[in-house]
């Protein structure tokens, strides 16, 4: 009896399965649209690892110090713009990719072997994780966080899952890569050339346009006489206090230092003993001047000239003579209201406690009365209306 019963409700969902598979039956999809499809979705997909990979090295002053470059100054630009303008042109590439593959949801039975359930179980989670994965990375370039839980975090941990699964994927799916690939070599298809070929020609045009139109909406941001064509952007280089991109302002992060910054100091903080200097104090000492771009994770790329004290000099000053250095703002709550320089940017050079950019006096929305601005740094760690620098101990283990 109830065998039975199993055995009819399988019918009727084979039948159903039949019906529908039928219904959505479109001759154009094929492994060789998928294979094509997937072979440009995981170029953006590796490129968006690598260069998230670089960033989340910067971010994490965990990371062995030879991970990260302070030249060219320009570079984490460069793979930041990467990141963001691969990210935005996978979002067409993926849904093509889910069109040309979604009737395998419908089929009858959903499992046929261990390895068929293996197969099925990592695209699930390679989708799932992919969707979101770009979802959040849209919607944090539009600094909206509708979620509970932290967006850097969260979007690290879920590209080990899309690669990890990535990696499962393409290792089950293998032979119908290969078969493609050996079919492409050899001019064969794969399958017949004429209607079905003209047709797939026609949706990878279709496909191309729309990540063509992903790229043109995001990577112009940073092109001066293109800016207007970033659609996918809200900031952009150029508009804000000073003519430059604001992130933060100042009354957002409930910051405000009054003209002059009468009462506010600087504390360098070396072991037990603090330097404090007041802004006549900064401006005081030797000023340097030079380029360097602001680089958001969101990926604009603002540059200026900036104009201040170079950090190695002041932690000189203050006594130090190496460490990393811990920053931190005069803001109360936000997330970014402090930032670890690891040695190696600390004591550059080219690092600077910011007083001017562009020949004024830095605005409040820029970080008035002063703010850190390093080379190859993400924009999150150019911490703004800076309030304390602290050198850390060198760790006794390594050579002085
Ligand atoms: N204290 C503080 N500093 C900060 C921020 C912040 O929210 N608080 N935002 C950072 C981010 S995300 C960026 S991109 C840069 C932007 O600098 P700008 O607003 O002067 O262009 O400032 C950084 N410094
Ligand atoms: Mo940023």
């Amino acid at each position: 009896m109830e065998r039975r019963t199993i055995r009819t409700a399988g019918r009727i969902a084979e039948a159903a399965s039949s019906r529908l598979l039928a219904a959505v039956h479109s001759p154009t999809r094929g492994t060789r649209l998928t294979v094509v499809l997937g072979r440009w979705l995981a170029g953006m997909f590796a490129l968006c690892l690598a260069t998230g990979f670089y960033s989340h090295a910067l971010q994490d002053p965990a990371t062995w110090p030879g991970a990260t470059l302070a030249r060219p100054v320009w570079l984490y630009a460069v793979t930041q713009t990467v990141h963001i303008t691969a990210g935005t042109v996978s979002v067409p590439l993926l849904l093509a990719k889910l069109w040309s593959v979604y009737p395998e949801l419908l089929k009858w039975p959903p499992v046929t072997s261990v390895l068929h359930a293996l197969e099925r179980a990592s695209i699930a989670v390679f989708v799932a994780a992919s969707l979101v994965e770009v979802t959040i990375g849209i919607i944090n370039t539009f600094q909206w966080y509708p979620w509970p839980f932290p967006f850097r975090e969260t979007h690290f941990a879920l590209a080990w899952v899309i690669l990890g699964s990535l990696l499962i994927h393409v290792a089950v799916k293998y032979p119908a890569i290969a078969a493609h690939w050996r079919g492409a070599r050899d001019g064969r298809g794969g399958s017949d050339r004429s209607g079905p070929d003209r047709a797939r020609r026609r949706v990878l045009a279709l496909v191309g346009i729309g990540a063509a139109a992903a790229f043109l909406g995001s990577a112009t941001q940073n092109v001066p006489w293109l800016r207007d064509a970033a659609v996918f952007t809200p900031r952009r280089p150029g508009r804000g206090s000073q003519g430059l991109a604001v992130n933060r302002t100042a009354e957002a992060a409930g910051v405000v230092v009054r003209d002059g910054a009468a009462g506010w100091e600087l504390a360098v903080a070396v072991g037990a003993s603090a330097r404090r200097f007041s802004l006549a104090d900064l401006e005081a000492l030797p000023q340097t001047e030079h380029g360097l771009p602001v680089a958001c994770v969101e990926g604009w790329v603002q540059d200026a000239v900036w104009a201040g004290v170079r950090m190695p000099d002041l932690l000189r000053a203050a006594g130090a003579s190496r460490g990393d250095v811990v920053v931190q703002s005069l803001e109360r709550a936000g997330n970014n209201r402090m930032s670890v320089l690891p040695e190696k940017f600390a004591w550059d050079p080219l690092t600077l406690v910011a007083l001017r950019v562009n020949g004024e006096t830095l605005s409040p929305d820029h970080g008035y009365p002063a703010r850190i601005i390093a080379p190859g740094r993400p924009g999150v760690l150019q911490t703004k209306w800076i309030s304390e620098l602290r050198v850390l101990a060198a760790d006794p283990g390594s050579p002085a």
